[in-house]
């Protein structure tokens, strides 16, 4: 490199700059990375530039190292086995920093653990820090991914730098984000960037063996956010919402707290659009906790004739109401697809598998004798007697032993969106799509029908907060249990969730905008064999179209104390066997029951930052049960 160059990379330590040109950035870029550089000492600092030809020359670099090994089945496919340790997020490890703790978390009540985010003063977490980053990428190299969330250059996008240690986190943040080098263009009169710092926490010589050539270190596992700096420290994960912190981390937390100041919405839910058979397009979106049907729903096939779905986006929404026509327009911020692989075939989700042919990543599933990818879900499609390499490296002939599993519940395919055979025209559109319905569900095995519409806004913000779920393998929690999940929000919300509420509750108070009916959902309620009530997955379009007859005004619902139900025989049910009764009824004992278990748990959680509309509507939906 120049002289000029190598005196810049004296100053930040005497790193050499393997790529790219560290001189040529952004003032206040470069000032943010050499205290970086000088935290974590790397050996080497890369500026990536998201190009194809790197993407090969790293590949190439992790298949050698043993990280990686390709799918020869497949166009440019990479299998990836994790140390088990680090396989999905960590809600526990993850904290919200700010001076004021109740800017971060709820006043909670005396006695209940506050769930809805944890809080850590910048003194405590220095010293957290204070043992974890220094040197932590001694003898690695630091790379520099300049990325976007959202289309490069629009008025709904937002623009961030991660620094990371991570080659898979370089590959994946390039499928997941828009990684260029126009990004330094948006930067150069000192604007607002999120910085995202990121290792695996493992500086070499490492102190502890590393499993499956996966580095990582789970004891020391943290991912704090400092929403005000807008800044996120990633420590000790390779994994998903850990470590590709354009996702969870900027996306939802930081920007939740942006979208809030600013008068917008970040939030855990995929856009589609379906166009009936009249023609006639609607956008929707939808908020299910992790593991629980974005994907999908967003890429369904419908069962019934005449129907087009198309997808914009599978987890993160950002929507805000606009000023001139009051619509709520929503953009998808991500540029992938990081979906929950078991469960996912040609019968369920076709257009996830013909996504992920080319150019994807799989991460903790099985591979077959033949270098193709296997998971729990691919039975029908994959010949008995087929050699499976597991994900823990067992080999195993499918169809010999049954308790033997092939993929870890969480493994994942990273895919790009564009990739989509039913990628909308219009996903990368800079002034996003308008939304007409919002749609909230969970798994929810008992009582719970399976749709309601709710009776008005305020009303269907409180069917958001009560949202609960069966908990899945995309956290850490063990075993099936029933937890609440407000607005599918609980592990990504950045800010007081008694605040956040009331953010959704203020925008009734503009008679501008054109507030979008809110439904709840439930795919996954069981009869008395504990077998499904309904079929889901292509058959969801029945629900999807009734729901747009609701946005029409249709004269298709009937008032319950709990929502609007759909009248009897309001939905398409051709060629299905379903029980009508089980499958809508509501039970009056359970809603009791689940009312007051709503009122304590939000009561207990949120104290007095429970907004008073919603224990208004609570009480009145109360009032309502009891004469069920
Ligand atoms: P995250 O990526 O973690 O946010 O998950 P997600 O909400 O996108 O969930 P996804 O669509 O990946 O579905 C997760 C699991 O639920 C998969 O194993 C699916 O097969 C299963 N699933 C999805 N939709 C349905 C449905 O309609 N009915 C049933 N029974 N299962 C479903
Ligand atoms: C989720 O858990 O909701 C995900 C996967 O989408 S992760 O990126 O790991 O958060
Ligand atoms: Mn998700």
């Amino acid at each position: 490199f120049s002289e000029v160059h190598y005196l810049t990379i004296e100053k930040v330590g005497n790193v050499p700059v393997t790529k790219g040109n560290f001189q040529s950035l952004p003032a206040h870029v470069q000032t943010w990375l050499a205290q970086m550089i000088q935290l974590c000492t790397p050996k080497a600092v890369y500026i990536s530039d998201g190009s194809q030809e790197e993407a090969t020359i790293v590949t190439k670099k992790l298949v050698d190292y043993g990280q990686l090994s390709p799918l020869k089945k497949y166009e440019n496919c990479y299998i990836c086995r994790t140390d088990p340790r680090d396989v999905a997020r960590v809600e526990s490890k993850t904290f919200i920093v700010t001076n004021d703790k109740h800017s971060s978390v709820p006043h909670s009540r005396e006695g209940a653990k506050c769930i809805l985010g944890l809080w850590m003063s910048p003194q405590d977490i220095s010293k957290e820090l204070d043992t974890r980053f220094p040197g932590c990428m001694t003898g690695r190299t630091l790379m520099v991914i300049p990325f976007s969330m959202g289309p490069v250059g629009s008025p709904l996008s937002k623009i961030g730098v991660q620094v990371t240690d991570s080659y898979y986190v370089l590959l994946s943040m390039r499928v997941m984000t828009r990684v260029s080098p126009d990004i330094w263009r948006h930067l150069a009169h000192g604007e607002e960037f999120v910085r995202c710092l990121h290792s695996v926490g493992v500086p070499l010589p490492a102190a502890q063996p590393i499993v499956n050539n996966w580095p990582c270190n789970p004891e020391k596992t943290m991912i704090v956010h400092f929403p005000d700096p807008r800044k996120v420290m990633s420590f000790g994960s390779g994994y998903g919402g850990n470590s590709l912190l354009g996702k969870k981390c900027f996306a939802l937390r930081i920007a939740g707290r942006i979208a809030k100041d600013e008068g917008w919405l970040a939030e855990h839910m995929l856009i589609m659009s379906i166009t009936n058979p009249k023609g006639e397009e609607k956008f929707i979106a939808a908020a299910f906790p992790s593991a629980c049907g974005k994907t999908n729903l967003a890429m369904l096939t419908p069962t019934i004739p005449g129907y087009t779905v198309q997808c914009v986006g599978d987890d993160i929404a950002w929507m805000r109401f606009d000023k001139k026509t009051g619509e709520l327009r929503a953009i998808n911020p991500e540029a992938g697809f990081f979906g929950v692989a078991p469960g996912t075939n040609m019968k369920t989700n076709p257009n996830a598998i013909l996504t992920c042919l080319k150019n994807s990543i799989f991460t903790n599933v099985g591979e077959t004798a033949d270098s193709g990818f296997y998971w729990e879900g691919l039975e029908d499609e994959t010949p008995a007697g087929t050699e499976v390499t597991s994900w823990t490296g067992e080999k195993y002939k499918l169809g010999e032993d049954k308790t033997k599993k092939s993929s870890h519940p969480n493994a994942r395919f990273c895919c790009p969106a564009r990739q989509c055979p039913i990628i909308h025209s219009r996903w990368e559109d800079p002034a996003g799509v308008p939304i007409s319905a919002i749609i909230f569900g969970g798994r929810r095995p008992e009582g719970v029908p399976l749709v309601i519409e709710s009776l008005n806004w305020k009303h269907g913000v409180f069917l958001a907060s009560q949202l609960k779920s069966e908990s899945t393998a995309a956290a850490e929690f063990t075993g099936k249990q029933i937890m609440h999940d407000p607005f599918a929000m609980r592990p990504f919300v950045g800010y007081n969730f008694g605040h956040y509420i009331q953010h959704w509750l203020d925008f009734e108070k503009d008679p501008n905008n054109k507030l979008p009916k809110i439904f709840h959902v439930n795919w996954f309620r069981l009869d008395e064999n504990n077998k499904f009530l309904w079929p889901g997955f292509g058959d969801n379009i029945r629900v999807l179209d009734w729901i747009i007859r609701r946005v029409n005004n249709e004269d298709v619902a009937d008032v319950s104390p709990v929502g609007l139900l759909p009248k009897k025989g309001s939905i398409n049910l051709d060629g299905l066997d379903i029980n009508w009764e089980k499958l809508l009824s509501i039970p009056k004992d359970y809603w009791t029951g689940d009312i007051e278990e709503t009122l304590t748990w939000l009561d207990g959680q949120l104290g007095d930052d429970l907004p008073q509309d919603i224990r208004a509507e609570i009480q009145k939906q109360k009032d309502r049960i009891s004469q069920l």
